[in-house]
Formats: C-alpha cells, structure tokens, sequence
C-alpha cells in the first residue's frame, strides 16, 4: 500500500497519529505464532466459513447462550455446529465478543453478508474460491507477509506429511513444537521407541542423546525458526523431573547447535473443564522465576516467551530489562482482547521501548488474521502514538523516519533478528 502522506521534518501531534496510522497500514507483519499450516499439509490447514464459526473460542460462548450439552454438541457434524454457532451467537444475539465479531469482520472483508439468517452465501462463496490465491489474498486483507506455523513431529497425521517431503512455502515458517516430549513423555516416549530412537520412561541410558538425535533429524527436516512448547502455570525450574532434564540436556542444547531460539509459553491450566474439549483450557498464574533462571542460565540461549496470566505481565516485562535474551512477544488467548493488550502493550513500550514483539494471532483458521490484524492495528494505533508524541512533548523532534523504524522493528526486525531469518 503507497504511504498516503507527505510530512516533512518535525511532525505535530496529528501528524504523528496520521504517520504512525499510515505505517502500520502499509507494513507486512510477520506473524510469530499461529496454527496454520503451508498448503502441502494439505486438510491440516483449516479456512472458510464453517470452520471460522465452529472456532473453540465460539464453542465456549456458545454453551453460555444455547442449552445444548458439550456432549450433545459434539456428536453434530461440523456444518451441524456452524448453524447451531451462527443462529446462537449471531442470529438470536448480536455478536458483540472480540471472537463472534471478528467472523463479521471476515466476511465483511469479503463483502459478504454479515446479518443473514444463515450461511449459505458464505458457503457458496468459501466453495468457489481457489486455495492458493485465496492464501494470497487473505494475507493481504491481514497485512501479513508471512506466518509461524506450529508443527508438531509427534502428530500422527502430521509427522508423515513432514517424512514423506512436504513441500516448503517460503511464506509459512516452520516452527518445531515439544509439547508431547516436553509435557507427555510418558505418552509418547514409545513413539519414538517404535522409530528405533533408544529412550525409556525415565531418560535412562542413551535416552537423552537419542532425543538430541530426534532432535536433530527433525530439525533438518523441518528447518525450523524456533522450537516452542506450552507450559502449564505449574511450570518450575530447576526441578528434578524428566522436563526439566529433556530441556536442559535435550533441547536447549539442540537449540544452540541450530542456533534456534526456544518459544516458552506459560500459564495453561490444560482441560479445567474437560467436557468443552479443545476449548476446556483455563489459565493460571506462573511462577516466573522459572524463566528467571532459565535465561539466567543459559545466556547463549535464545527465549521466546509469551504467558497467559494477566497477572504475570508487569513482571514479564521487568525479566525482559534484566535479560536481553528473552524476547516478549504477543498478548497470547485470553489476553487478546483490546482491553488488556492495551494496558500490556503500553507497559512494554514504557519499559521496552521498541524491543519486543507486540502480538501474533494464534490463527487456527486461515482468515482469522484478517480480524486479528485488523483488531490490532486498532488497538496499537493510539498507543504507538502516544509514545512518539509524549517524546516530541519531551522535547525531541518525532520524524516520519522514526516511525517507520519503529513500526518495522516492532512487526518485523526484532523477530527476524531473534530467529535469523533469511
Ligand atoms: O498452545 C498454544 O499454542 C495455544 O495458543 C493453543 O493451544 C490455544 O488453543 C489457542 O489456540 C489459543 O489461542
Ligand atoms: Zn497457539
């Protein structure tokens, strides 16, 4: 998009909301954490209108406004679902939630109908479009040049897309998820067992060094720009426990060898209500000296870090100013919301200045970055602002090129230099 102003030199308060406007409208962003897949993981990646409507988030709202049971809901096909979702939330209830109006949003995007009693419309639309350029065009409602995709090497049905030579796409980064390993190894250890990997339940033997190769071979399959693993609020470390020792002599030493940073996300309380299934998580607030002395350990390591408590976000903050190798990023799930990106974005800029990550998405579905990004670039418009005009108030002239410079670092540089992207 062609920048559609001219300022020249000093810039007055207006001018520095219309410039900092202006820039991120026509910045790409890169999205650092998402649930897309590249189009070669074929049905793995989700899009279209019965997905978007049947989103966890919505199927948690949903049981607030209809008397269907979770176990009733979810013996529905999934077209079953939408039209129960669509005439619940958006039919009988105006959407008002971040969740049901960012699908108007959608299909407002598209010109579509945002009031009708039912899908059909959409249906046809989502049916007719072609993948590959509808790819193309949700990433520029979105603004987005590229995303991070979670891929996870123990997924039954993925793994074998990735073995088999799934082609890359140079917009859909890889990302090599350690939740299984890292959270369920008693669950999963016999995976790699039946992948001729020699590791047992207690990491004895040559078990550790057999991770480091699983590791490594997917690494090179993946070529990953970081590894990621979401951690419960209960996270701790040190700690004598099998995490702790798959992190520290597993993982985290792959990381270095790779030269990969390690995205940590803290703070799930995993299924506190089981019965809604993908949409059972809640949230707990961690103890953050784990992360304390995980960067304070490792200096030569790299950490990603993004926590679910609004609670621990002030302190997250502070762990930033103390290691300068631990980049913040994003106002992850529950905090995704105006309201609280706000107040975290604001406390960032005041103790971070431009060296952190804002926010990414968590797309599950391919057109939710249209409404995410939108929603973000509103939200962070006026606050962004605000910064560069209490600095002019201060005394130092704001230009057009110190906007831009922050706009890039803030959507781009910083995760391009943290992850040593091409
Ligand atoms: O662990 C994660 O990557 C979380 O973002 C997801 O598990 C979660 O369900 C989600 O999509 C939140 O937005
Ligand atoms: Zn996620």
């Amino acid at each position: 998009m062609r920048r559609g102003y001219i300022f020249q030199g000093m810039l007055s308060s207006d001018q520095i909301r219309s410039a900092v406007d202006a820039e991120l409208a026509s910045t790409k962003f890169i999205d650092v954490h998402t649930h897309l897949f590249m189009p070669s993981l074929g049905n793995l990646g989700l899009w279209g209108i019965d997905e978007l409507v049947t989103y966890h988030y919505l199927e948690a709202e949903l049981f607030r406004s209809s008397p269907v049971k979770p176990a009733e809901y979810f013996t529905l096909s999934k077209l079953e679902k939408a039209d129960l979702i669509w005439r619940t939330l958006f039919v009988e209830n105006a959407p008002v939630s971040e969740a049901t109006r960012g699908v108007v949003s959608v299909l407002h995007a598209f010109d579509l109908p945002t009031s009708s009693s039912d899908l059909k419309k959409a249906r046809e639309f989502f049916a007719s479009r072609d993948y590959h350029e509808h790819i193309a065009d949700v990433f520029k409602l979105a603004g987005i040049s590229e995303v991070a995709m979670t891929n996870d090497p123990l997924d039954p049905e993925e793994a074998p897309l990735w073995e088999k030579g799934a082609m890359h796409h140079s917009q859909f980064h890889p990302v090599l998820r350690l939740d299984r390993i890292l959270n369920k190894w008693p669950d999963h250890f016999h995976v790699l067992q039946s992948k001729g990997y020699k590791v047992d339940s207690e990491l004895g033997g040559n078990s550790i060094s057999e991770v480091r190769r699983f590791l490594d071979v997917w690494s090179k399959l993946m070529k990953p720009v970081y590894m990621a693993c979401s951690l419960p609020d209960t996270f701790a470390y040190p700690e004598n426990s099998v995490r702790a020792k798959l992190l520290t002599e597993a993982v985290l030493p792959v990381c270095r060898e790779y030269d990969l940073p390690l995205s940590l996300m803290i703070g799930v309380r995993y299924l506190v209500n089981p019965a809604l299934q993908l949409a059972g998580d809640g949230v707990g607030k961690a103890d953050l000296r784990a992360l304390e002395r995980l960067c304070c350990e490792f200096p030569e390591n790299r950490f990603l870090s993004s926590v679910l408590s609004r609670e621990n976000q002030h302190e997250l903050t502070v762990y930033a100013r103390k290691f300068s190798n631990l980049m913040l990023f994003g106002c992850w799930w529950f905090l995704n919301n105006p309201s609280v990106v706000e107040e975290i974005t604001r406390e960032r800029l005041e103790m971070l200045g431009t060296t952190f990550i804002p926010q990414h998405s968590d797309a599950r579905i391919l057109e939710q970055v249209i409404y995410k990004w939108r929603n973000t670039r509103r939200t962070l418009g006026p606050i962004l602002a605000n910064s560069y005009d209490l600095l002019a108030q201060d005394g130092r002239a704001v230009n057009v090129g110190d906007i831009q410079k922050g706009v890039k670092r803030l959507f781009r540089t910083n995760f391009e230099h943290w992850t040593s992207l091409p």
